[in-house]
């Protein structure tokens, strides 16, 4: 099975390795990004299965016009995957700053909301199917996590609730939780330092973009009859710790 899906951020990580793994497959993909020079390398390496789409997710007007104008035989969008988000910072929340929440919030949760709605119609006119990346964030707290975790709680739900919405027109709806990866989403997460970022894989054994792409494509290449709602994932490094308890003495 193959067809056209539109990926957004694929200038790294999960949405590169998707876009790599989708066109070796034979679909078509639009990749999309604000990065024109990472986009236009992705493009020459992978040749005219794939068709760049330049603006930023935050930016309604230029998600709009971007979509509009799409070549025709890459306008029969049939999958949606919404991977464009970010993390900054994992500081507790008193020490955060509010610009930082609603970058996140901006990003993670309005533009995503945006660039659905707007391909929505496509979407139900194809039988087609929307992929959130979420995170385990969205299923557990932690210290930090604050509103880059609620971001991903929205998007869990809003997956569900979709499904709901778009009962009886075969369009499929699945949220992925994924936990500890190895990708540049932590260094952006860690503001670029490269220490806490290696201190934090070193021998994690981290999820690789690659394996989250194969994870994409066996939920996209599902018979048509099958719905997955969510799916968790983390490495075998990665588990639970305690409640924390703040004590009086
Ligand atoms: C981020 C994964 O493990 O840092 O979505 O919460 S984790």
């Amino acid at each position: 099975m193959t067809g056209t899906i539109l990926i957004t951020g694929t200038t790294s990580g999960f949405g590169q390795a998707m876009a790599r793994l989708f066109v070796a497959s034979g679909w078509k993909v639009v990749g999309t990004g604000r990065r024109a020079d990472r986009l236009e390398k992705l493009g020459e390496e992978l040749g005219s299965a794939f068709c760049a789409a330049v603006f930023d997710i935050m930016d309604e007007a230029a998600t709009r016009d971007a979509l509009t104008g799409l070549p025709e035989h890459f306008q029969d969008i049939d999958v949606l995957v919404n991977n464009a988000g970010l993390a900054l910072g994992t500081a507790s929340a008193p020490d955060t700053k509010l610009s930082d929440w609603k970058t996140m919030i901006d990003t993670n949760i309005t533009g995503l909301v945006t660039i659905t709605d707007l391909l929505l119609p496509k979407l139900i006119e194809r039988r087609g199917m929307i992929v959130n990346i979420s995170s385990i964030a969205a299923n557990w707290p932690y210290p930090g996590g604050n509103v880059y975790a609620g971001t991903k709680a929205f998007l869990r739900q809003f997956s569900l609730g979709m499904r709901s919405d778009l009962h009886g027109k075969g369009v499929r709806v699945t949220s992925i939780e994924p936990g500890l990866c190895e990708s540049e989403f932590t260094l952006v997460r860690t503001g670029g330092d490269r220490q806490s970022y290696d201190a934090l894989y070193g021998g994690a054994n981290a999820i690789q973009p690659e394996d989250i792409a194969n994870t994409v494509y066996w939920i996209a290449t599902q018979p048509a009859h099958l719905n997955i709602n969510s799916l968790e994932i983390m490495p075998v490094s990665q588990s639970w710790a305690g409640w924390q308890i703040a004590r009086e003495s």
